[in-house]
Order: structure tokens, then C-alpha cells, then sequence
């Protein structure tokens, strides 16, 4: 694959809309290498890892994150795909870096949703150049849990109150409970709620995809995104990988996810990121840089 592999049409698509669908973008040995990483983790999750479904309930939804720092396989998987420079090429930036990489899978029968929200208000960074790409492992339609996004949400200069999975609508302090300490105030300081998009249709256009094993959904971390039950009759497994643009900045809230804290790197808050050790450079590829220097 060339360093521009997305098409002219594609990268308009991702501009205009927030989100496009890129099929193949990772090939079919780089797919069984990432469903047995999922396999093992699923097995033996990281302490930012686990069941989100609770015990009884029909299905599995799991989830595991920010794998890459201690995990060699998925440091791997950063650099062996066209993912980063995909990214790149969207969102028009010369360097991409990796954030952090994100597994989910929901089993067949799962109820469980992810609600629509956009990944700005959880992350620690920010900027206009911030995108993932989330790769299906699986096949899936929207019925069997695939992303559905609403389109050209990224441009709305809006960010929504975020909502966690399996805890929609709880009493912020409640939320707290099952998960990290400053998380109920930062739930708070979002007063825009996310209405039910659906329900207007005249209003807001929805894109569902149906996607196969290896296929990509590439999105701006501020465009508006869900997924639905499983129910379909297989498993749905995808990898989300968290790429920061050219304009990317530290930019620390208390509450926010506790991947990457202020103790973790040499960054003062509204510092573009150049924390080579937390936030890798994965595109240009190394040689890529060399090449260019005289
Ligand atoms: O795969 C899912 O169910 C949710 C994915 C998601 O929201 C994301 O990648 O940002």
C-alpha cells in the first residue's frame, strides 16, 4: 500500500461527512494476527479492561484499552498497517501519533449499546486533526452492532455530555461508582445532551455500515457515533486506534479517561504533543523521516 492510500473521494468523504468507510484497509494475515491478540486479551484483559455487560445478562460486551504501552502485539499492530497514514491523508496532517488502541467485542445476544457520543469529551487531548479508525474483525451490519454516525456532527462546534455504556442516564455520581474518581463532575461540566437523532429524521442524516472482516471506519474523534445490540448470530469484534493530527494538544480535564493522567507525561496542558515515549510518531514510518533529512 502507497503512504496516500486513501482515494480523493474518500478523504472528501471524511471531511464532509465525519466519518467514511475504507473496505480492506487491513489485509487478511494482519485480521487473524489482531483476532488472536483480541483472543488473549479477552483471556487475560489489562487493568483498563473488563466486562462491561454484568454477570447474568445475555451476551458479553468487553472492552480494553491503551494496550500498545505494555503489550509487544499490539505495539505491532501500530505499525503494520496503512491505518496511520490514513489518518494522515484525512486529516491533512505531515505526522500522525498514536493516542491509544481500544478492543471491543460484543457477543452474539449482547444488549448492551454504546449510546451516541462523540470521543472528544473523553479524551485528554484536542484539536481539529484527531480521528480513529475503528477496523471490524468481524463481519457486522448495524443490526449486529456495527457504527452508525450522524453526519457532519465533527463541524457542529457542539460536544455532548458523555454517556458510558450499560450506565446511560444514572445519577452522575452513580457512575462514579463503577467507574474512576473525578469522572461524576466531569459528566457534569457538559451541560449539551445528545437527543435521540433518530427520531428526526428531516433533521439529521444517519450512516449505518455493514462492514467485513478488515474493513475500516475512519471518524473525527467530534463526530457523532453509536453502536446498537448485538443481535445478530456472531461475535462482533473491531479495534478502534486513537490517532492525533498536526494540531493535536495536551489538554488534561480532570475526570477524563485515565489512560494517559498529567503525571504520565512531561506535557503542560495546551502543549502540542511531542512526547515521542507516551504518544509514538507511527507516521511518517522512521525511514520515511530519515529519507527527508539531508
Ligand atoms: O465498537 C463499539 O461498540 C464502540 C466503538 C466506539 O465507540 C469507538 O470506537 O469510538
Amino acid at each position: 500500500m502507497t503512504s496516500a492510500p486513501l482515494s480523493d473521494a474518500q478523504v472528501a468523504a471524511y471531511r464532509e461527512a465525519g466519518v467514511v468507510h475504507v473496505p480492506g484497509a487491513v489485509d487478511e494475515d494482519m485480521v487473524a494476527a489482531m483476532a488472536d491478540a483480541v483472543e488473549q486479551i479477552l483471556d487475560a484483559p489489562s487493568r483498563f479492561g473488563g466486562d462491561i455487560t454484568e454477570p447474568g445478562r445475555p451476551g458479553r460486551f468487553f472492552q480494553d484499552r491503551h494496550l500498545f504501552p505494555r503489550n509487544d502485539t499490539f505495539r505491532g499492530f501500530l505499525h503494520a498497517t496503512p491505518l496511520a497514514a490514513m489518518a494522515a491523508q484525512a486529516t491533512g496532517s505531515d505526522t500522525i501519533r498514536a493516542f491509544y488502541d481500544h478492543v471491543f467485542v460484543k457477543e452474539p445476544g449482547t444488549a448492551e449499546q454504546f449510546a451516541w457520543h462523540q470521543d472528544r469529551p473523553y479524551w485528554a487531548v484536542d484539536g481539529t486533526q484527531v480521528c480513529s479508525t475503528w477496523v471490524a474483525l468481524t463481519p457486522a451490519d448495524v443490526g449486529s452492532s456495527a457504527l452508525e454516525f450522524v453526519a457532519g456532527s465533527h463541524a457542529w462546534g457542539r460536544t455532548f455530555r458523555p454517556e458510558f455504556p450499560a450506565l446511560e442516564g444514572r445519577d452522575p455520581d452513580e457512575v462514579e461508582q463503577h467507574l474512576w474518581r473525578g469522572v461524576a463532575d466531569h459528566i457534569r461540566s457538559f451541560d449539551d445532551v445528545c437527543p435521540a437523532f433518530e427520531d428526526e429524521p428531516e433533521t439529521y442524516e444517519i450512516l449505518g455500515f455493514a462492514v467485513e472482516p478488515g474493513d475500516a471506519l475512519l471518524f473525527d474523534f467530534r463526530t457523532v457515533h453509536r453502536s446498537g445490540p448485538n443481535q445478530g448470530t456472531g461475535r462482533r469484534a473491531a479495534i478502534s486506534w486513537r490517532w492525533l493530527g498536526d494540531d493535536a494538544i495536551w489538554a488534561p480535564k480532570p475526570g477524563a479517561d485515565p489512560i494517559v493522567r498529567q503525571d504520565d507525561t512531561f506535557l503542560a496542558p495546551g502543549d502540542r504533543i511531542t512526547d515521542d515515549e507516551v504518544f509514538p510518531v507511527v507516521h511518517p514510518p522512521s525511514g520515511a523521516v530519515a529519507a527527508h533529512q539531508p
